[in-house]
């Protein structure tokens, strides 16, 4: 397991001198953020990025993520040139040792919460989702807008985009998914990059529109639109983990070795559809990590792991589940499991 830190790049408040210093952080997980979506990220950009990380002794293996355009998910005819730029980018982060590259197929809004401070009952704040407040919001009022989303919407801007969608439904947007992965697979394979899809967030409809990463069944349909090592997942604890159905040990036993990417989080599930964001000890939540991470380590994972949302905590501020604080006291829980797991294995503690 490699652990990663997610950074904004120089806009970002949390440094690459804190992450360096948080203990037995190996990589950085960023992007390019300054050009729009669709288009083609240069190698100069793409190789300063990584200078600049690899500077401070971190890696840059993983990006997060390289936005598909709303085209390529209506599968109108103008995807076949966002999906050329989207090979380009594949060939361009290849050459430059980017080993895994995240992404999602989520319609126009990518995670989505109702309040991005949430306080919880020990005074530090969470995102949390709440269904009722979220059912009443107007997708179309822009009141809706987190920070981190990777948004496309051209000409007719956010109105514009959802009325394309009208008459957009789930298996059409799998025929979509289906189109867009028969040409970038291959061309991943060929420069050596795993791409690694990130489940929907939360994992249900939102707004009338489709969302289709959403369970087992969808992670066991997308593997199986082509079997390649290049296609694989992003596990995310954290958007899975908020319907209760899904069973994530189950699910990384099941998985494991296409797996390339696991984001951790934990959450508090409330009645079902409402959830708020946690620390990530098991005990604050509903999840169980020890268990997540056992199974990670009983399928030999050694892919790309972060700490996925910190709360904001002993007075923090900045971007909403991405501080420092939080975030580094979950790197370093889930590196103690790790090595609690490692030594258990050994035989190097006794299990009984
Ligand atoms: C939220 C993130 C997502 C994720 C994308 C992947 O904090 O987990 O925005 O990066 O969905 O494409």
């Amino acid at each position: 397991m490699k652990m990663t830190f997610r950074w904004y790049g120089d806009d970002d408040k949390v440094t690459l001198d804190n992450i360096r210093q948080i203990p037995g952080m190996v990589g950085v997980v960023s992007a390019i953020y300054d050009i729009p979506v669709g288009e083609i990220w240069s190698m100069e950009k793409i190789l300063e990025l990584k200078n600049k990380i690899e500077l401070k002794g971190l890696t840059f293996e993983v990006v997060e993520s390289v936005p598909v355009h709303e085209d390529i998910k209506l599968g109108l005819p103008t995807r076949e040139k966002y999906i050329e730029n989207y090979c380009e980018n594949i060939k361009n982060l290849g050459k430059a040792g980017i080993k895994v590259v995240c992404y999602n197929f989520m319609p126009v809004f990518d995670w989505t919460r109702s309040i991005l401070a949430y306080e919880l009952p020990d005074g530090s704040n969470s995102l949390a989702y709440e269904k009722n407040k979220v059912e009443k919001m107007d997708p179309r009022s822009g009141e809706l807008s987190l920070p981190g989303w990777d948004t496309s919407y051209g000409e007719g801007g956010l109105g514009g985009v959802l009325d394309q969608y009208k008459e957009m439904t789930t298996e059409k947007l799998w025929e979509n998914l289906t189109y867009f992965l028969h040409k970038i697979i291959p061309i991943a394979e060929k420069a050596g990059v795993k791409m690694a899809i990130h489940p929907d967030d939360p994992p249900w409809s939102i707004f009338g529109l489709p969302r289709i990463i959403v369970n087992e069944a969808s992670l066991e349909r997308v593997l199986n639109i082509i079997d390649s090592p290049s296609n694989g997942l992003t596990l995310c604890s954290g958007s899975l983990g908020v319907a209760c159905t899904n069973n994530l040990p189950q699910i990384i036993r099941k998985y494991g070795e296409k797996i390339h990417f696991a984001h951790i989080r934990n959450v508090n599930n409330y009645e079902e559809g409402s959830f708020s964001e946690v620390a990530h000890l098991s005990s604050c939540g509903s999840l169980d990590i020890v268990e997540i991470l056992k199974a990670y380590y009983e399928v030999g994972f050694d892919g790309y792991l972060r700490p996925d949302h910190g709360r904001m905590i002993w007075n923090e501020t900045g971007r909403p589940g991405y501080g420092l604080y939080d975030r580094a006291l979950g790197a370093t829980y889930m590196n103690g499991i790790w090595e609690t797991l490692i030594k258990l294995g050994k035989g190097d503690i006794k299990n009984d």
